[in-house]
């Protein structure tokens, strides 16, 4: 089912190996275009923009666009009670694990009395998207309120499509997600719109524009995501998933096989990439690919992502080749099943997180791991992190200087400002001794 790519005695160079695997293509571009007077008619008319759009869009109309607080509370009578109990253990996990991603304030001392703090701080408002229907997941919701909680932003809100066959409330899931980690400001806008009403506010149903916008959603909502970029912050568009396995002959094939259709459930566009130093292993694998794709319960749309040119499995020649060819792909998902993982991790750079060993699969980050499973796809691994409470602060510098340490620095600040031709830079520190000099106070 899967291709095989042989790079076995080949030197490929890092332009041949970006190459080597395509991208499924998206066209965020394109989409830009036609969600643009989306944004602007919320901008432009709010509330009445947003109900043409859930008639238009989600087929709903006359619905309430805020989720009144009770709802939410009460939500969790339909939630089966292991689900709940599961999604709070996930919450709990998630909430340690992001705590430890908010760094110390850090203090830069040039002597007495000049001092730098570098303290973090958390935007004071987000605005957190969940998409509707059959991709509401409440794991997503919580992966993303849980980072910005961590992060200590005091005000958060939540937007969902109106479903119709919920009445034009959002979709339980959401609610439930909202009520486990305590959100109370719940709208029920989809789409483009709700991207939108987060930037621009919408004060006849009392929302407050947001500071930063976050959340998975359809092309439509990453375009949306683009058009309001830098009114507010945004965070990276999370593309189809994806999943790069490097294992050894030590690997189990089984495991192997099943964390490659794992993500393959996603999406027929989702990538799964097998590298390997052992011809024996990769057959084992596509083997066991077969045998299990053939039980899954998206049998076809798994067969469709491992069969597709996103998908291939890389032999090569050794490991050290199999860590290069993987950081020039820059997978989302990087597992290492191999004898020795740790070994292997120096050499790897590029990847949204890192699985290591037969017991860590990539469904235990999507879910339980305690890590986030927001990660960069399509490449931008090579440059971008992950979702965490860091996506929600600002490293801050606060300086403080005395009148001795600025004395100290006096003479070259001024031939700094001479060369730049701004000699008001100069004289403000100069007013500051001038009294001594003219002896006037
Ligand atoms: N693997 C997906 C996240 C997810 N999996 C949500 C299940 N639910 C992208 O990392
Ligand atoms: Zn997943």
């Amino acid at each position: 089912m899967m291709r095989t790519i042989d790079l076995r005695g080949r030197e490929l160079s890092r332009a041949e190996l970006l190459q080597l695997v395509p991208r499924a293509a998206v066209d965020t571009g394109i989409a830009v275009e036609r969600v643009r007077p989306l944004v602007d008619a919320v901008r432009d008319r709010g509330e009445a923009a947003l109900r043409e759009q859930a008639r238009d869009f989600d087929g709903v109309e006359g619905h309430a666009l805020r989720v009144p607080e009770a709802e939410i509370a009460a939500s969790l009578a339909s939630c089966p009670p292991e689900i709940e109990q599961a999604l709070r253990l996930l919450a709990e996990r998630l909430r340690v694990a992001s705590a430890a991603q908010v760094p110390e304030p850090r203090t830069t001392r040039f002597g007495d009395g000049a001092v730098i703090r570098q303290r973090w701080q958390p935007v004071s408002r987000v605005g957190l998207y969940a998409p509707g229907g059959k991709a509401a997941y409440p794991s997503s919701v919580l992966m993303n309120a849980v980072s910005a909680q961590a992060a200590g932003v005091p005000s958060l809100a939540l937007a969902s499509p109106a479903q119709r066959e919920h009445g034009g409330g959002v979709h339980p899931a959401v609610l439930w997600a909202a009520a486990i980690v305590g959100v109370t400001e719940v709208y029920a806008i989809g789409g483009a719109g709700a991207i939108a009403a987060f930037a621009h506010g919408v004060p006849s149903i009392g929302l407050d524009p947001v500071d930063v916008v976050t959340g998975p959603g359809n092309v439509f909502v990453a375009a949306a995501k683009r058009v309001v970029n830098g009114l507010v912050g945004i965070d990276s568009e999370a593309g189809t998933t994806e999943i790069l396995v490097i294992a050894d002959s030590t690997a189990e094939p089984g495991f192997v096989a099943a964390d490659l259709i794992s993500q393959a459930e996603h999406d027929e566009a989702a990538a799964s990439v097998l590298v390997t130093d052992s011809p024996e292993l990769a057959e084992r694998v596509g083997a066991e690919v077969e045998r299990r794709a053939a039980r899954t319960r998206h049998a076809e749309r798994v067969r469709q992502a491992l069969g597709g040119p996103q998908s291939a499995v890389i032999l090569v020649d050794d490991l050290a080749t199999a860590a290069r060819v993987s950081d020039a792909y820059g997978p989302e998902h990087l597992e290492v099943q191999t004898a020795d993982p740790e070994a292997l991790l120096g050499s790897l750079s590029n990847a949204g997180a890192i699985f290591l060993g037969g017991h860590t699969p990539v469904s235990l980050g999507d879910y339980l791991a305690g890590s986030n499973h927001v990660l960069p796809t399509g490449g931008t691994a090579r440059f971008a992190a992950g979702l965490g409470a860091h996506t929600f602060l600002r490293p801050q510098q606060v300086i403080s200087y005395e009148r001795d340490a600025l004395s100290e620095v006096h003479e070259p600040l001024l031939a700094i400002a001479g060369a730049e031709g701004l000699p008001a830079h100069g004289e403000a520190v100069t007013a500051r001794f001038e009294s001594e000099t003219e002896g006037t106070v």
